[in-house]
C-alpha cells in the first residue's frame, strides 16, 4: 500500500497570497491542494501545519471519503471556514494524487464528461457607465457568453467590485482594512440605470450577471430585484447576507430575477434550507471554501433534485489548483449552471503553472492525469507572504455595513 510521506504547507504571495498544501506518497507521487481563505490564509496554514499534517502521514491517500470523514468528524468542532478551507485543501490533494496514479484527468474519476467545458463569466466594472460598457464590450470581444457587471456609485466612493486601476481587481490589496462608503438608497437609484444600459449595449444574447455583495435587506433586495426583472439578468448574487436562511423567501416570494448565494458558506448545512425549500437558483459555495471536491459535490447533488444549479465562486482568491479542481466538477454534474472565473495575474503563474484553457467562453479541463497544475515551489519562495486584508464598508452615518 502506498502511504503519505510528506505533507508541507507553501505560503507565497505571487500577486496576492495564496496558501497550497503539498502531499506526496511513498511512491513519489505529489498532490497539490488549495487553502486560501482571503484575508485570514495564516490561519489555515496553521491549522494544517500544526494539527493536520501530523495526522496524514503514514495514511493511505487513496481513502479520499475516510480522511474527508476523519478530518470532519475526528476535529469535534465543526464548519466554518478555516477547518472547510483545511479539509478543502486535503481532499483536493488526494484528488490530485488518485488521478495521477490512475493516470486519468480527475473528471474521469468524477464520472466523465457531461459537457466539453464550463462556461465562464468575466468580471466587467467601471467607474461610470462608459467604462463599463468598454470592459463589457472587452469581454464579449475575448468570446466571453457571460459578464457580470459593476459600477461605482456616483457619489460613493469605493463601491463594491470597482477596481483601483490594476491588471485586475482584487478587493485584498491593502496592509491594513481599507474603510470604503456605503449608501443604499444611490444605489437602488444607479445599479439598475447602468444594468439597463448595458442590456441595451449587448443585446438579448449575453448573460449578464451582478453582485449585490450582501449590501440589502431582504426587502431591499426585492426591491432591486424588481426593478430589474425586465433586464433578464442570468442571476443577482449575494442579494442580502444568508447565515438567516430564512431571509430568502422573501425575496424569493416577490421577485422573479434568479438568486445566486454561497460563496461565504462552507458546508451543505449552511446550504439545506436554501436548497431544499428553493429559495435560490444558483449555489456558490467553492471547492476550496466547502470542503473540496468530495463535499462540493454532496452539495451539487443535492441541490439537483430541487432544480438549483450550480455557480462556484472562482474570484482570483481561489488559487488555479482551486480553479482546475472546480472546473473538473463542473464538466461533470449534471445541474451545472456557470462558474465565475478572473484571470489570474501574470505573477501567480509563475508558480502555478495550470493546464486548463478558456475558449470561446468555457473552461476546459486539463486531460493530464489528476487536477492537471504543476506548482514551481521554487518560484514560490522569490514570492513571501505580504499581510493584505479586505475592506470594510461604513454606512454615511459612520457604522458598519455587510461588505
Ligand atoms: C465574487 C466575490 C469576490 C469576493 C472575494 C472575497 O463574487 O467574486 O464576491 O470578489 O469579494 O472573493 O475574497
Ligand atoms: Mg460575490
Amino acid at each position: 500500500m502506498s502511504t503519505i510521506t510528506e505533507a508541507k504547507i507553501i505560503v507565497s504571495s505571487p500577486g496576492r497570497n495564496f496558501v497550497t498544501l503539498k502531499v506526496v506518497t511513498s511512491d513519489g507521487v505529489v498532490g497539490w491542494g488549495d487553502a486560501t481563505l482571503n484575508g485570514r490564509e495564516l490561519a489555515v496554514a496553521s491549522y494544517l501545519r500544526d494539527h493536520v499534517c501530523p495526522l496524514l502521514v503514514g495514511r493511505d491517500p487513496a481513502r479520499i471519503e475516510d480522511m474527508w470523514s476523519y478530518l470532519y468528524k475526528g476535529a469535534y468542532w465543526r464548519r466554518g471556514p478555516v477547518t472547510m478551507t483545511a479539509i478543502a485543501a486535503v481532499d483536493l490533494a488526494l484528488w490530485d494524487i488518485k488521478g495521477k496514479v490512475a493516470g486519468l484527468p480527475v473528471y474521469e474519476l468524477l464520472g466523465g464528461k457531461a459537457r466539453e467545458g464550463a462556461m465562464v463569466y468575466g468580471h466587467a466594472a467601471g467607474a461610470d457607465v462608459p467604462e463599463l460598457l468598454d470592459d463589457v464590450a472587452r469581454f464579449r470581444a475575448e468570446g466571453y457568453l457571460a459578464v457580470r457587471a459593476q459600477a461605482a456609485v456616483a457619489g460613493i466612493p469605493g463601491v463594491y467590485g470597482v477596481g483601483h486601476g490594476g491588471e485586475v481587481y482584487d478587493p485584498a490589496d491593502s496592509s491594513l482594512p481599507e474603510e470604503q462608503a456605503w449608501s443604499t438608497p444611490e444605489y437602488l437609484d444607479q445599479a439598475p440605470k447602468y444594468l439597463a444600459a448595458v442590456r441595451d449595449a449587448v443585446g438579448p444574447g449575453v448573460h449578464l450577471l451582478h453582485d449585490v455583495h450582501h449590501r440589502l435587506s431582504p426587502n431591499e433586495a426585492a426591491r432591486f430585484g424588481r426593478s430589474v426583472e425586465d433586464l433578464g439578468l442570468f442571476w443577482m448574487e449575494d442579494p442580502t447576507p444568508a447565515e438567516l436562511q430564512d431571509g430568502y423567501r422573501l425575496i424569493r416570494s416577490r421577485t422573479t430575477t434568479p438568486i445566486a448565494t454561497g460563496e461565504v458558506l462552507n458546508s451543505i448545512w449552511d446550504v439545506q434550507q436554501l436548497i431544499t425549500e428553493q429559495l435560490i437558483d444558483y449555489v456558490r459555495t467553492s471547492v476550496s471554501h466547502a470542503g473540496g471536491i468530495t463535499h462540493l459535490r454532496r452539495i451539487f447533488n443535492l441541490a439537483e433534485l430541487y432544480h438549483v444549479r450550480t455557480g462556484s465562486h472562482g474570484a482570483t482568491d481561489l488559487s488555479p489548483v482551486s480553479l482546475a479542481a472546480a472546473v473538473h466538477l463542473d464538466v461533470t454534474v449534471p445541474n451545472f449552471g456557470i462558474q465565475e472565473y478572473m484571470a489570474h495575474m501574470r505573477l501567480t503563474h509563475e508558480v502555478f503553472r495550470p493546464s486548463y484553457r478558456l475558449e470561446a467562453g468555457l473552461l476546459i479541463p486539463s486531460d493530464e492525469p489528476g487536477l492537471g497544475v504543476e506548482v514551481d515551489e521554487a518560484a514560490a519562495e522569490k514570492f513571501p507572504y505580504e499581510p493584505k486584508y479586505l475592506p470594510v464598508a461604513r454606512r454615511l452615518d459612520g457604522s458598519i455595513h455587510d461588505w
